[in-house]
Parts: structure tokens; C-alpha cells; sequence
């Protein structure tokens, strides 16, 4: 059974889940805008990940008898200067996320609540993964842009890593 504190934080982490969701998708939208199909899709599958994160939450709260509480998501922004800055800005809102799980791995320690431990941790795990993910990418869009490439050369890279991660992702599957 989840402790009254540990449900409040749950709650609060399928709301930045949630706020995840809607700023990948409004990225995605803006990428759309500009012809940016490449990073339009990076997006998103992002967006689409977001959601199973928020789900995977709400359904173990169910699991344990607690009520999840979907609360107010603040706007996310609607534009952004160039591709390398939206990237930047989605690095650094992972790193947050990151910051975020790891506060609640900390509480369900002190709380001895070895259940909800070993659940986070695959958040910890998929972190971790999002982080290097982020940061390849943006090494990419700098070493591009260093080149003196343009933007579409950074658009059909960014295509071709979202391609092979979702065929690496599908292999995982079987
Ligand atoms: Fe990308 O963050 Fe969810 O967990």
C-alpha cells in the first residue's frame, strides 16, 4: 500500500509525464510547421512514449489500491529558434525528469517501500537511456552545423537515428 506521501509524489510524476506528452507533441507540431518531417516524427514517437511513461504510473497506483489524479498541465511553449535549440531545451527537460525520478527513488527508500523502489527503477533505466539518446543527437546537430551543413542535412540525420532506434526497439520486442 502506498503512503499518503508517496501517492501525492506518483500523482505529481503522471502530471510531468503528462506535460511530457503535450510538449513533444507541440514540438512535433512545430517541426511539422517547418518542414522539419524528420524531427517531426523524432518527436512524435517521443510524445507516444511519454504517454506509456504516464500510463505505466497510473496503472501501478491503481495496482497498489491508491487513486491516480490527473491535475492541471500548464501550456507548454509553441516556438522555438532553430532545431539545435529545441533539442537543447528537450535534453535539458529530460535532465529534469531524471532530477524528478531520482527524488522519488529516494523517498520510497526512506520509506522502506521496496515495492514502488524496484518499480522506479526501470524509470531510472529508460532516463538513462533518453539522456544518451538527447545527447548524440545534439553532438550530431553540432558537428552538422560545425560542418556547415544546413538544416536539412540535421533533418534526415535526426530521421535516420529515429529509424534505427525503432528498428532497434522493435528487435528488443522479440
Ligand atoms: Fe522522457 O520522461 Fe518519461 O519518464
Amino acid at each position: 500500500m502506498l503512503s499518503d506521501n508517496l501517492t501525492k509524489k506518483l500523482n505529481a510524476q503522471i502530471n510531468s509525464e503528462s506535460y511530457s506528452v503535450i510538449l513533444y507533441l507541440q514540438m512535433s507540431a512545430w517541426c511539422s510547421s517547418k518542414g522539419y518531417d524528420g524531427c517531426a516524427t523524432f518527436f512524435r514517437l517521443q510524445a507516444t512514449e511519454e504517454k506509456q511513461h504516464m500510463e505505466k504510473l497510473f496503472d501501478y497506483m491503481l495496482e497498489t489500491g491508491a487513486l491516480p489524479q490527473l491535475g492541471q498541465i500548464d501550456a507548454p511553449p509553441t516556438s522555438w529558434d532553430s532545431v539545435k535549440d529545441i533539442f537543447q531545451e528537450t535534453l535539458q527537460h529530460e535532465v529534469e525528469i531524471s532530477r524528478e525520478i531520482s527524488a522519488l527513488v529516494e523517498v520510497a527508500l526512506n520509506e522502506k517501500d521496496f515495492s514502488t523502489h524496484n518499480f522506479l527503477q526501470w524509470y531510472v533505466a529508460e532516463q538513462h537511456e533518453e539522456e544518451f539518446k538527447l545527447k548524440s543527437t545534439l553532438d550530431r546537430i553540432e558537428m552538422i552545423t560545425a560542418e556547415g551543413h544546413g538544416v536539412y542535412t540535421i533533418d534526415r540525420e535526426v530521421s535516420r537515428l529515429t529509424q534505427q532506434a525503432t528498428s532497434s526497439a522493435r528487435k528488443d520486442q522479440y
